[in-house]
């Protein structure tokens, strides 16, 4: 508590600093809400988080980006909705960097909103499906070269397939014998992992701006009209393929259990969330988007599912070093929940790409 105060000092918040209370949501950086009574006695609140440098080496870069982001998004949204808008401190800089591995940073807090680790309606998917397109729009003459890469190879499914093989084979934490069955699962479709590589390398997709997070808790959604207020977690922004954004979102909005459930009878890809989604998205992206990107959408919820089932499954032979955890088995049950969610993916692929179809006549 003592630490945290003296850091909260460090930042240009206004007013008196009251309390605070940890956000248990995000598996990367440690986040605290922390409440300021100004003069006229209302109640004004900050985002406080300590930034994960393990995840993300180079806080300053990652600091500009976000920066640059959040400044052309909020030209472009003038008033409309909210961006992040970062607190520097009081010696006017972007974070606080006591050493490598305790840079903190501040965010305005952006109140009467909900963050949803679970989407309720099918409404919400077509609104959020609509704002990932006018993200991907409003951003669409971002001087894309000024970005930074936070992470190098961040959705690169082969190398991650490939790199979870290599840890696999090399088992040094003795785990590999518990996954047996979820490695055979990811093998056998190994070909879907470089699909995006192959393409990307023969010059198919189109690099832009993306947020590359879309999980649908990074979008906050107004708690009266639930309508979409704002896309946080700016961390990943970097060029890359827009299927990756439409294909996270669905792979966390259309999931019928929370990511982290480990009931399987519970987890499901819930279909009419998947369409619901395509068609807010679409309704506004297909101004923009090229042929083969369209192409490639339906299979994007299917591909990044089973990155992200790699993902997890990596760090739980890793030893738990990147996704927090708070149970044991944590990161096998998160695994065995998108595998599950792909599986059910895989069977209804033809009328997945049928949905994106249907929504273009
Ligand atoms: P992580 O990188 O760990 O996922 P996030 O930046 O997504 O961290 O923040 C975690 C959670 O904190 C979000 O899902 C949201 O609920 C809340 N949050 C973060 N920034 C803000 C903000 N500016 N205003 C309101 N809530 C926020
Ligand atoms: C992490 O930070 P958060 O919780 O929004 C991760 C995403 C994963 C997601 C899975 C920088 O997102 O890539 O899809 O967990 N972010 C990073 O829940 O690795
Ligand atoms: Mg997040």
């Amino acid at each position: 508590m003592e630490k945290l105060v003296a850091i909260i000092n460090k930042f240009d918040f206004k007013g008196d600093f009251v309390n605070f209370s940890k956000i248990n949501i995000g598996h990367i950086n440690d986040t605290f809400k922390l409440n300021f009574s100004s003069s006229n006695n209302r109640l004004k609140s900050y985002i406080l988080q300590k930034i994960n440098t393990t995840v993300f080496k180079h806080p300053f870069e990652l600091m500009s980006n976000v920066q640059e982001v959040s400044s052309h998004l909020a030209f472009k949204i003038k008033g409309k909705k909210k961006t992040l808008q970062i607190v520097r401190t009081k010696k006017d800089e972007l974070f606080l960097n006591l050493k490598h591995d305790d840079c903190w940073r501040a965010y305005e807090y952006i109140g009467n909103t909900t963050s949803y680790q679970k989407v309720t309606s099918i409404d919400q998917m077509y609104k959020a499906g609509l704002a990932i397109a006018d993200f991907h729009q409003s951003l669409s003459d971002f001087p894309i070269e000024n970005l930074k890469i936070t992470i190098k190879d961040f959705h690169n499914s082969k190398l991650i397939y490939d790199q979870f093989l290599n840890d696999f084979q090399s088992d040094e934490n003795g785990k590999s014998n518990e996954v047996l069955k979820e490695s055979l699962f990811f093998e056998e479709r190994k070909k879907y992992f470089g699909i995006y590589h192959s393409l990307k390398q023969q010059g198919k997709l189109p690099l832009r701006v993306c947020h590359n997070d879309t999980k649908i808790n990074n979008i906050l959604f107004d708690e009266k009209t639930d309508q979409p207020i704002a896309i946080i977690d700016l961390d990943t922004v970097m060029p890359g393929i827009v299927l990756n954004d439409f294909g996270d979102a669905i792979r966390s909005g259309a999931n019928s259990a929370f990511e982290d459930e480990n009931d399987l009878d519970k987890v499901g890809f819930n279909f009419p969330f998947y369409e619901s989604f395509t068609k807010g998205y679409l309704g506004k992206s297909k101004e923009f988007l090229t042929k083969e990107e369209i192409n490639w959408l339906a299979y994007s919820p299917y591909i990044i599912t089973m990155e992200q089932g790699v993902r997890f499954l990596h760090d739980h032979i890793n030893g738990d070093v990147y996704f927090k955890t708070s149970r044991k088995n944590h990161n096998l049950d998160r695994a065995r929940n998108q595998i599950k969610l792909a599986h059910e993916m895989e069977q209804k692929l033809d009328k997945m790409i049928d949905i994106v179809k249907n929504t273009l006549i």
